[in-house]
């Protein structure tokens, strides 16, 4: 089989939260159907690439169709460049992130096929082939108590992880976190007289809870309970630009300056000693609290999102001003394979730890497994291990064991 493009579709499905998203089917020579279907974010950094909706895509899509059908790339970042070249917009507004993400993932997958490879190996060839020495296994980042625009509870904080390294095997260190996971939601219906707490976005707990610590503490306890400090620890998202009005921070019932909210997190990590990492703890534009915090936190993660929504020139940028120590990458937020991977280079170069990360909406598709594998990255963030996240896991499972 031949590398030429003989359709691509469009079609609208739904993701994990109910919402309209969409898949994009790329036909091969010999009618042969690549798939890709694309996760969708609800607490959106605003420099994002443009979500299209369905009919939009349509449209796009149609636009596509009269410009690749009968040719063929010879490689992913060609296939990217190309379709980057008609759309020429900083944001994707004429072609849709989604569309241009969808057709560059599918468009992978022809690859594989043809070359017979892993979707993993074409993107390590074409993308990262100093790293292919080295193989790094990635710490898994995985939401089990959620708040903030996920869940319906008092909780400001967004995302309560447990940040689990794999010791002998991603078997292993699965199957204790999904045992972990189960204790704990015993032990919060306990806590929720007797009623199991319903699931957030992300598939962790929601519930309310006395303040936006002791979730931190509940993680905390019972990770030294059951004996696993060695390997696992505890990680925030605060995704504060959700908090932030009027240069302000709503958080724990009180209106806080940036300083006052740097305060606060700076004594969450003098008494939890197992807090390893936080995420988007304040607003995108908000630079000097980033700096601040990570200043004084150490070698304790403080990682960009919706501040760096994956763009190299944002990561360059604010790396250059000591904001950040660690990135979360999501190839939705800026639209194609080949700009997703270059941010992950970026990053590598400039000592930025990487975790690629899903979306509060998912679907099935475990691109984002192959492209940690082949990036060499330090973390995946996959949500908590239940529903469709587990098809994240197994991925991980069969790529890395
Ligand atoms: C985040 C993500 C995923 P969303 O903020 O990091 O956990 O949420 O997809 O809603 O932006
Ligand atoms: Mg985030």
């Amino acid at each position: 089989m031949n590398k030429v493009i003989e359709n691509i579709e469009v079609r609208q499905i739904f993701d994990s939260r109910g919402e309209p998203t969409i898949e994009v089917e790329i036909m091969g020579s010999g009618g042969k159907k690549f798939l890709s279907q694309i996760p969708s974010g609800k607490s959106r950094g605003s420099r994002e690439a443009m979500v299209f909706s369905f009919s939009e895509a349509l449209i796009s899509a149609a636009t596509i169709r009269s410009l690749i059908i009968g040719r063929s790339f010879p490689s992913i970042r060609e296939f990217d460049e190309f379709l980057l070249g008609e759309d020429e917009t900083k944001n994707k507004s004429k072609l849709g992130g989604n569309v241009l993400l969808g057709a560059s993932i599918a468009f992978g997958r022809l690859l594989s096929h043809v070359e017979n490879k892993e979707l993993w190996e074409v993107l390590q060839d074409e993308f990262f082939g100093e790293y292919k020495k080295e193989s790094y296994r990635p710490t898994i980042f995985s939401n089990v108590i959620n708040g903030g625009v996920h869940a319906e509870n008092n909780l400001d904080i967004q995302e309560f992880m447990v940040v689990a390294r794999p010791k002998r095997s991603y078997t292993e260190t699965i199957a204790r976190l999904e045992k972990f996971y189960r204790h704990l939601g015993i032990f919060l219906k306990d806590k929720n007289k007797g009623k199991h707490p319903p699931l957030g976005d992300e598939g962790g707990y929601s519930m309310n809870f006395n303040d936006n610590f002791e979730p931190i503490q509940i993680l905390q306890s019972m990770i030294i309970d059951e004996g696993l400090s060695e390997v696992f620890s505890v990680g925030l998202d605060v995704a504060a630009s959700g908090l932030f009005e009027n240069h302000l921070y709503r958080f724990g019932g009180k209106t806080l300056s940036s300083e006052k909210l740097h305060d606060v997190y700076k004594k969450y990590f003098e008494t939890a000693e197992l807090l390893c990492s936080i995420e988007d703890p304040f607003d995108e534009s908000d630079k000097h609290g980033f700096a601040s915090l990570k200043k004084t936190l150490g070698n304790k993660w403080v990682v960009g999102d919706d501040f760096t929504v994956t763009s190299s020139e944002l990561i360059q940028e604010y790396a250059a001003e000591n904001c950040m120590n660690a990135v979360i990458i999501k190839p939705n937020q800026i639209g194609t394979i080949s700009e997703t991977c270059r941010a992950i280079k970026i990053a590598h170069d400039l000592g930025i730890k990487t975790i690629v990360s899903h979306r509060s909406g998912e679907t099935e598709d475990v691109f984002i497994i192959h492209l940690a594998k082949a990036g060499n990255v330090r973390g995946v963030k996959i949500g908590a291990p239940v529903k469709e996240r587990i098809a994240k896991f197994n991925e991980l499972i069969r790529l890395f064991d």
